[in-house]
């Protein structure tokens, strides 16, 4: 089976039971203050692990919600089941599924789906991105002046997260901070945002996002310049022509 039409249609199919259990009543658990799990988290898991079990018996699985296979061949899944669930919580409604396929080690395809925008991005290693079928790509926008811009904050950091809003918001026509940050790297793919900032997310929030902008014709690194590493997570990414700005502006307000 293609390994993008296997994910894009289980995108799909987990986000449309999230959108379905939406105005259920929340069973929601915290992790930690401020790292909420939910029912439907688990849900959206469990359906993904066993359709990709039934179709890719031999690969391997990392998912958020602890749905891990080693597997015993060079495939591997990387998946966010809800990337937003402190918005899924609240009924804001930018959340999504992240899916992507690993092989040998590089990223070959990813998916990610909005259920309550229907909107469904995907990207083929050297296949170009797409929503909902159609072609996309990154903004022309030349400059932090006439940008918009978005970010996420990993709890553990306000003091800098909020050195580098500042500092943003300074410089940039506009800054966002949405709640989801697989969600957010989608939309610079297709030109929503120029940029994308934040420290230390998680290999199943970046991967299929960072196919997603590659295939678009965007650039993707750390946050402190160099190439991205999955599993360390501070990420850049941008339409590729403000990507210098942004990284000197976040050093700048780094240094003070
Ligand atoms: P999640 O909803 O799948 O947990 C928001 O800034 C982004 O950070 C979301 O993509 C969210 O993913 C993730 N996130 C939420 N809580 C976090 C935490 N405690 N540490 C790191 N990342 C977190
Ligand atoms: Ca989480
Ligand atoms: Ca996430
Ligand atoms: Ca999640």
């Amino acid at each position: 089976m293609d390994p993008l039409a296997f994910i894009t249609a289980l995108a799909r199919d987990a986000g449309a039971l999230l959108r379905d259990r939406l105005n259920d009543p929340r069973r929601i658990e915290q992790k930690q203050p401020q790292d909420l799990v939910t029912d439907a988290d688990r849900a959206s898991e469990a359906l993904i692990v066993e359709r990709i079990r039934d179709a890719f018996p031999r690969a391997a699985i990392l998912g958020e919600e602890g749905g891990a296979y080693r597997g015993d061949g060079d495939e591997r899944f990387i998946v966010d089941p809800l990337d937003g669930t402190t918005n899924y919580a609240h009924r804001y409604p930018l959340f999504c599924v992240s899916i992507a396929y690993e092989r040998a080690g590089v990223l070959e395809a990813g998916a990610i789906y909005a259920p309550l925008l229907d909107e469904l991005y995907a990207a083929r290693k050297g296949g170009g991105a797409t929503r909902n079928g159609e072609p996309i790509c990154v903004s022309t926008i030349g400059a932090v002046a006439n940008a918009m811009v978005c970010t996420g904050f990993n709890p553990a950091r306000y003091a800098r997260n909020g050195r580098h809003f500042g500092a943003l918001s300074n410089l940039a026509q506009a800054v966002r901070r949405d709640g989801s940050a697989a969600l957010d790297l989608a939309f610079v793919a297709t030109g929503i945002y120029d940029a994308f900032w934040e420290f230390d997310l998680k290999p199943w929030d970046i991967a299929a996002g960072w196919v997603l902008i590659e295939e678009a014709g965007g650039r993707v690194g750390a946050i402190a310049g160099g190439p991205l590493d999955l599993d360390e997570g501070s990420i850049l990414a941008s339409n590729g022509a403000i990507h210098d700005e942004i990284q000197s502006a976040l050093a700048r307000a780094d240094a003070g």
